[in-house]
């Protein structure tokens, strides 16, 4: 490992992913120079806690990338259009994770378990984006699978956590469970429906084709993430009560038979995978034991016995850390490692 130390932009400190992101900067003991926060103006000023010290937030403009090796974006889809462009122009490598760039083809969408060979595409543009949560928690669970034996289609149904929506949902759950218990009426601002108690097939909006684009962005970016566009994926995506943790129903076709416990041996082996599947002592994973943990858990492995070659699989993450926050740092180490 060389000596070098990075100067790191975080756009959108202040978020539910941003703060993660933070977080993992100081787990991961990442070679850091400079660490540089930017939001809105109405965190201008304010200050945020990392290591030992408190680093105040800058506004997130043209200008505020001078300097900067690496920017981790995560402050929506249109403030990475609008700035990812000016932080590469001052010499920046951008690590983006809202939905912004991922499907343009000179773009790598990058899960560094999965396809870590394509962040050498970013010199095209400078920019590496990081796939959505679901998708990537998804992919690390099937890669095993996919490079063994091949994988024709995918049925995937997911249980996702109100985290994934940022802090004002995260406070919007709180205060229905609150208001609930209290017995008074319950406030809805962020989701058009109750959420406390409740389960929404309704992530991101629709699209004509009665799909969402949530469930869009599982079928095309895992065919981008594998270069497989004849692997079929449909997803169907639902917003659960839950603060932290997706929870993912997955069903696979394979291109050859592979029994479960085939399946297990392989998952136990791969990067980034915990294997929890215990049935008969009630231990299989769950979104309340996934919170702040790196690894993807995987239990509930089991043969589909309504065709040849199926496999069903339960993969749990935590969608701050593995679906956000963690990819993209593990995506800015390879690059500080490898091409900077
Ligand atoms: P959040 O908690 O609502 O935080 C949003 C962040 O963006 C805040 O830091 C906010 O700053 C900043 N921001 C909003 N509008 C801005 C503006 N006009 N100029 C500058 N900064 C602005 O949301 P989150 O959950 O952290 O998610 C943030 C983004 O990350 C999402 O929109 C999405 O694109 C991406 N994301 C990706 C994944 C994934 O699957 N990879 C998962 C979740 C989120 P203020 O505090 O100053 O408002
Ligand atoms: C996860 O631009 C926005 O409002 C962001 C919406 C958003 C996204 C997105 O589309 O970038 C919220 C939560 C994602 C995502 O990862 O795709």
């Amino acid at each position: 490992m060389s000596e070098r130390k990075f100067n790191v932009a975080v756009a959108g400190a202040t978020g539910a992913v941003g703060g993660a992101m933070l977080n993992v900067l100081e787990r991961r003991d990442f070679p850091l120079n400079e660490l540089r926060l930017l939001a809105s103006e109405r965190s201008v000023g304010k200050k945020l806690k990392f290591r030992d010290s408190e680093i105040e937030v800058g506004l997130l403009s043209k200008d505020a990338f001078a300097g900067i090796d690496i920017a981790l974006f995560s402050a929506g889809a249109s403030r990475s259009l609008e700035f990812a462009p000016a932080a590469v122009a001052a010499g920046a490598v951008v690590v983006d994770n809202s939905s912004g760039f991922r499907m343009d083809d000179d773009i790598p969408l990058v899960v560094p378990e999965v396809n870590p060979q394509a962040i050498a595409r970013y010199k095209n543009r400078g920019i590496i984006a990081n796939p959505n949560c679901s998708t990537i928690q998804m992919v690390v669970a099937l890669k095993p699978i996919y490079d063994k034996v091949g994988i024709k289609r995918i049925v995937v149904s997911t249980y996702q956590a109100v985290s994934g929506t940022g802090a004002k949902a995260i406070e919007e759950l709180r205060e229905q469970v609150k208001a609930y218990a209290a017995g008074s009426p319950l406030q809805k601002e962020v989701y058009p429906h109750q959420i406390a108690f409740n389960c929404l097939p309704h992530i991101d909006s629709f699209l004509d084709t009665g799909y969402t684009k949530e469930e869009m962005k599982m079928v095309n970016e895992t065919r981008k993430i594998f270069e497989d566009p004849a692997i079929g994926v449909t997803a169907t995506a639902v917003r659960v009560p839950v603060f932290y943790g997706h929870s993912e129903s997955v069903n696979i076709e394979t291109g050859e038979k592979i029994s479960a416990a085939e399946v297990k041996e392989l998952l136990g082996a791969a990067p980034g995978m915990k294997v929890v599947d215990e049935p008969s002592l009630s231990i299989y994973p769950l979104a309340l034991d996934c919170e702040g943990k790196f690894e993807t858990l995987v239990g509930r492995i089991r043969e589909d016995e309504s065709i040849d070659n199926g496999i069903n699989l339960w993969v749990v993450a935590d969608n701050i850390l593995k679906g956000a926050a963690l990819n993209a740092v593990q995506i800015a180490e390879i690059v500080a490692r490898d091409y900077l």
